[in-house]
């Protein structure tokens, strides 16, 4: 007996047992608050950049290093390497940190898996073509010249807002990250190893090709910059250095985290470090002990992760239980919308530097990071709890509608944590190898406030308007939408339909139709859909790669919305319905999340199962909408 049998109406299908069980799975996942929390897994530089911290800060344990070297082990290929997803290439940078902190752990170079390593990092260029963050923690033990990396002055601390490649320029995780790097660059901290990484460097010197245009500029602002920080004017220096930790303490958040990300947090800790607070001092204290809540231990040993998505999962998670036709009053829907309302921004944040004088409100994607609301999960949140009917929601709903209204870019569109996040100058600076920089408008993240707002407000609404064209400009050539924050544009696609047709976009407009046709060509034969990271790359994936269950998923929920009941859509589902463990869930090796196109991908635990139940359960229902007469666009 499933606890969904009042809620649900039967049928024998095996979509409906599929999603019975589905959902009985998701609901014997949730916290004893209500909550939802999936593993939020990335890869092993998180682990190597812990014991590193560690050992900065003279606080590494051996049990500790033992159990992180255990798992950063386990993950380690056949061939030495470390890649930075499921089935992705060998990583460099990724490899030269994983074999940094096994020699840190005590594992010997001549063992086979460590020269292994090394000879992949010798092949792939060798220290020297490692990202600038890899060779910033090389420097930091003296195993890289400070001198050979881009400078970043802490003066920058002063340029005013308004002038280009200030600290508001860069999206706030990059601003959070940089802001603490320029103290670390300034300090040129040297902390000794017990041994030298002579194995990894091939000792070419990499010189960049001349070159004209910023490139040339900055690399010549550089060389200024570098002549500069051989004798800094000591004044401006140290009220630069002043001002910069007194920003990053200010930024703290109430678990010790910075941003509740792995990057700032860890850089934080060693810039206050270098300007003086001590391992005791309480903000310290607070910071190294926030990690644990970051830190997973079971049978693999230990490991970090690189940020946390209870907000994010739990709205997803309602949504899903409400597509499923679950009663709003279900404890497992309205515990979970208690829980999301005590989780509200109520306070201001680095986003009212854009919009000073707009109030608060909205919602985070973690636990405690009440200074980083983003407009993607504040739609999700807004979407769940008008659904979930909570006495007592109105009010939080009306702040956030109209705190992410107000957060719209000058284009139109939506970003996820600032307005008009925009400078493209930022991602030219030399420093800038990896990821992205600035928080520009997305397809996905506009789909999902449009999705939010066509329920809230008026149809003609200008701000509604306005993101739907900038939705239909997005449109590719191929009919499909990009997806930033997850992969790719098959959830670009998924997030976008659904939104249109919320809005009122009739089913059979051409933009829909085009969309419908191209996830159609994409389908698998097996049935489902799959994207492959390397579309971010190359085009040739676009639309293609094994089946997951996201995925499938995300392609039915677009194809529903827009109507279509053809044998493609029975196909998608059987594919589910055939995938799905015993115990209702469905594995997701695949990593189907984006945290940086092209560098930084993530594997949500909880999308595997949040998003099979709400297209199991649009799909249940619209069968049933069909058997009732409602009714159909031809395909
Ligand atoms: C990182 C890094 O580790 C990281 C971790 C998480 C994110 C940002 C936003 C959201 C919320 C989720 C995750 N939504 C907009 C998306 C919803 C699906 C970003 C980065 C790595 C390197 C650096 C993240 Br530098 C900085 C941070």
């Amino acid at each position: 007996m499933t606890t969904l049998d009042a809620s649900r109406p039967k049928s024998a299908s095996g979509a409906d047992l599929a999603l019975g069980a589905a959902c009985d799975h998701l609901i014997g996942l949730r916290s004893p608050q209500g909550w939802w929390k999936g593993e939020l897994q990335t890869n092993v530089t998180m682990d190597a950049e812990d014991l590193l911290l560690r050992e900065f800060l003279g606080i590494r344990g051996r049990q500790d290093t033992a159990e992180a070297a255990r798992w950063i082990r386990s993950e380690q290929h056949a061939d030495g390497t470390w890649a930075n997803f499921h089935g992705g290439p060998p990583d460099l940078s990724t490899t030269v940190e994983a074999y940094t902190a096994l020699r840190l752990a005590g594992d010997p170079a001549d063992a086979p898996h460590m020269r292994a390593a090394a000879a992949f990092v010798r092949q792939a260029g060798g220290l020297e073509a490692a990202r600038v963050f890899t060779r910033i923690w090389l420097a930091m033990f003296g195993q890289w010249p400070w001198d050979e990396l881009p400078v970043l002055p802490p003066e920058m601390m002063f340029l005013p807002s308004w002038f280009p490649l200030n600290v508001y320029d860069w999206a706030c995780w990059a601003r959070q990250t940089i802001v603490p790097l320029t103290v670390v660059s300034a300090h040129r901290p040297v902390r000794p190893l017990p041994f030298d990484l002579a194995e990894l460097r091939t000792g070419r010197t990499i010189r960049p090709r001349a070159s004209l245009g910023w490139d040339g500029a900055f690399r010549a602002l550089d060389r200024l910059l570098h002549r500069y920080e051989r004798n800094p004017v000591k004044v401006p220096r140290d009220a630069a250095l002043r001002r910069a930790a007194e920003w990053i303490v200010a930024r703290q958040e109430a678990d010790g985290s910075w941003g509740g990300i792995q990057p700032p947090w860890v850089y934080s800790l060693i810039a206050l470090n270098l300007s003086g607070y001590h391992v005791d001092h309480p903000v310290m204290r607070r910071g190294i002990q926030g990690l644990d809540r970051f830190t997973i231990r079971d049978d693999g040993g230990r490991r970090l992760e690189a940020c946390q998505s209870p907000v994010w999962d739990t709205a997803l998670a309602v949504n899903a239980l409400l597509d499923a036709g679950i009663a709003p009053d279900h404890p497992a829907v309205a515990e979970a919308a208690d829980w999301l309302l005590g989780q509200e921004v109520r306070g201001p944040g680095d986003w009212a530097v854009r919009r000073p004088s707009l109030p608060p409100g909205g919602w985070a994607f973690e636990f405690d990071n009440d200074g980083y609301p983003d407009t993607d999960d504040t739609a999700e949140v807004i979407l769940a709890l008008r659904r979930a009917h909570r006495p007592g929601a109105r009010p939080a709903i009306d702040r956030a509608v109209r705190w992410m209204t107000a957060m719209a870019s000058r284009d139109g569109g939506f970003a996820a944590f600032d307005a008009d996040n925009t400078r493209a100058l930022c991602a030219k600076l030399p420093f800038c190898d990896f990821g992205a920089v600035i928080d520009p408008p997305s397809a996905d993240v506009t789909a999902h406030v449009v999705e939010a707002l066509a329920h809230e407000r008026p149809a003609g609404s200008k701000t509604l308007r306005r993101a739907v064209v900038w939705l239909l400009k997005a449109q590719e050539a191929n009919g499909s939408w990009f997806g930033r924050w997850g992969a790719n544009h098959v959830y670009g696609t998924g997030a976008v339909v659904p939104a249109l047709v919320a809005a009122g976009v009739r089913p059979e407009a051409a933009c829909v139709r085009r969309a419908v046709a191209w996830l159609r060509d994409q389908q698998n034969d097996d049935g489902g859909w799959g994207e492959d990271l390397r579309s971010y790359t190359d085009p040739a994936w676009i639309g293609r790669g094994e089946s997951t269950p996201s995925q499938t998923s995300w392609a039915l929920l677009a194809l529903l919305a827009a109507g279509d009941r053809s044998a493609a859509v029975d196909r998608g589902v059987g594919w589910l319905v055939e995938h799905q463990r015993p115990d209702g869930s469905w594995d997701e090796p695949y990593y189907t999340g984006t945290g940086f196109p092209g560098d930084f991908y993530i594997n949500y635990h909880l999308y595997r199962l949040v998003f099979p139940i709400s297209a199991l359960g649009r799909y249940v229902r619209a069968r049933a909408g069909d058997a009732a007469g409602a009714p159909q666009v031809p395909s």
